[in-house]
């Protein structure tokens, strides 16, 4: 069987979210989030759950520390509550917020854990949604504002940085789709969101320079290349259409400076635009926006099969028979990992990329003997890491990947039923438990290594 062997120095890791474990919502003077507010609502969330509990890392913060340590990683990427920080959007920071990151960013160091820091994983500040949210330009210097705070007191010892995780979900789901909070259907407060996120991406990158001249600094983004379903060439075209609304979308302005023009004039001929000219980008944005990266968080869960819709618009296929999808319905598909990254950097300018999310939800039991058979995660975590594997012989520079996630938690409008963790968590006593994929990834971490098993 052959084996990968990854660079030395390669970072292995594990991801989370703040709203997704911490819980404690109205605890340490954290104010109110997007998310706290949205499953108040009955009917947003499925199960009809809430975030108010979650996994209670607020306060097993340090066992969830140990978790990491028996894992053998050495590097955790989590996400800091912008409603702790900034209980009501501005003015001074909440000093018990800030203390609660320093301790665990200090117990990291201290377990040899490098901490990789987003700043916004989707926790808005409910305020700042009152005031109008994303889709108002006054959120870019929110999201200044609170990027200083943070970078003052953090930036010292964190040297990884992501300002946003996965503009697309926040600006699609959010705002066009009704998938997400705040639930809305208007492709132009999309849109305006998407440009605002990729805005203070770049306004918070000099901000992040200053205050921590020693780190890296990066964007997440969740790209999934698009495939035909077939040879015509409407479906070649509805890939095109598909990679430019979906990934290159937020590459292009992040790094060449513009949005794509094939893809501006689809947004028109779709009525997303009444005209070409993009009624949101203001002189110097698209400088801001194109400000240099160290890094590229890549979150990659599958491939998007398309094919040319009855209206003009690519129409998702599914390749494969139901049951061998995950709990999400999502196709696995490691293959697309290693096209996705070497397109990735025969196209743009990329110094390094880390894969910043990838995993599957599967659903799990405690067997009799209290062990958690999850081989389709396993197999699921294997496949990709020994397709970034690939990646990295064809010259990608592939520094790090981070399974999502550590342990079960909150998937958002889902609830907890999907559970994507490499621990099992008992909601009920919130105890932890590894998954025999948590074994099996402890033997890759202390291997540096996996072993192909890919027919
Ligand atoms: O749980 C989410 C995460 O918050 C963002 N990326 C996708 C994951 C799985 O849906």
């Amino acid at each position: 069987m052959a084996v990968h062997r990854f660079p030395e120095g390669f970072l292995w890791g594990v991801a989370t979210s703040a709203q997704q474990i911490e819980g404690a919502c109205d605890e340490g003077g954290r104010g109110e989030s997007l998310w706290d507010r949205y499953a108040k609502t009955p009917g947003n969330i499925a199960d009809g759950s809430n975030p108010f509990t979650a996994c209670d890392h607020y306060h097993r913060w340090r066992e969830d520390i140990e978790l990491m340590k028996w894992l053998g990683v050495n590097a955790y990427r989590l996400s800091i509550a912008w409603p702790r920080i900034l209980p009501n959007g501005s003015g001074a920071p909440n000093e018990a917020g800030l203390d609660f990151y320093e301790q665990l960013v200090d117990e990291l160091l201290a377990a040899g854990i490098k901490p990789f820091v987003t700043l916004n994983h989707w926790d808005i500040p409910q305020a700042l949604v009152d005031a109008g949210g994303w889709p108002e330009r006054d959120t870019v210097e929110a999201f200044v504002e609170y990027t200083d705070a943070v970078t003052r007191r953090l930036g010292d010892r964190v040297r990884a940085w992501a300002t946003h995780n996965e503009p697309w979900c926040i600006a699609v789901q959010g705002y066009e789709e009704a998938g997400h909070a705040p639930g809305r259907k208007n492709p132009m407060e999309a849109l305006r969101t998407a440009h605002h996120l990729l805005l203070s991406h770049g306004r918070a990158t000099s901000v992040i320079r200053a205050n921590a001249p020693r780190s890296e600094v990066g964007i997440v983004l969740n790209l999934a290349p698009g495939w035909p379903a077939s040879d015509s060439p409407g479906d070649a075209d509805a890939v095109r259409i598909h990679n430019g609304l979906f990934n290159r979308w937020y590459l292009d302005p992040l790094l060449r400076g513009t949005y794509p023009a094939d893809a501006i004039a689809d947004r028109v001929c779709f009525g997303q635009l009444p005209s070409p000219e993009l009624p949101f980008v203001e002189n110097g944005d698209m400088e801001t926006i194109n400000a240099p990266l160290d890094y590229l968080g890549v979150n990659y869960y599958g491939r998007s099969v398309v094919k040319a819709g009855s209206d003009g618009r690519p129409a998702g296929v599914c390749p494969v028979p139901p049951e061998e999808l995950t709990e999400m319905g999502w196709e696995v598909f490691p293959e697309g990992l290693t096209r996705l990254l070497s397109e990735l950097v025969q196209d743009y300018d990329i110094p390094a990329i880390y894969i910043t999310e990838s995993g599957a939800a599967f659903s799990d039991t405690v067997d009799d003997d209290g062990r958690i058979r999850d081989p389709l995660r396993t197999a699921f975590l294997r496949d990709h890491i020994a397709a970034a594997s690939d990646a990295i012989k064809a010259g990608v520079p592939l520094r790090g990947y981070f399974a999502w996630t550590l342990m079960d938690n909150f998937e958002w409008q889902h609830g907890y039923k999907m559970r994507f963790g490499l621990f099992r968590v008992d909601y009920d006593s919130l105890k932890r438990t590894p998954k025999e994929s948590a074994h099996w990834y402890r033997g890759v971490t202390a291997a540096n290594a996996v072993e192909d098993e890919r027919r």
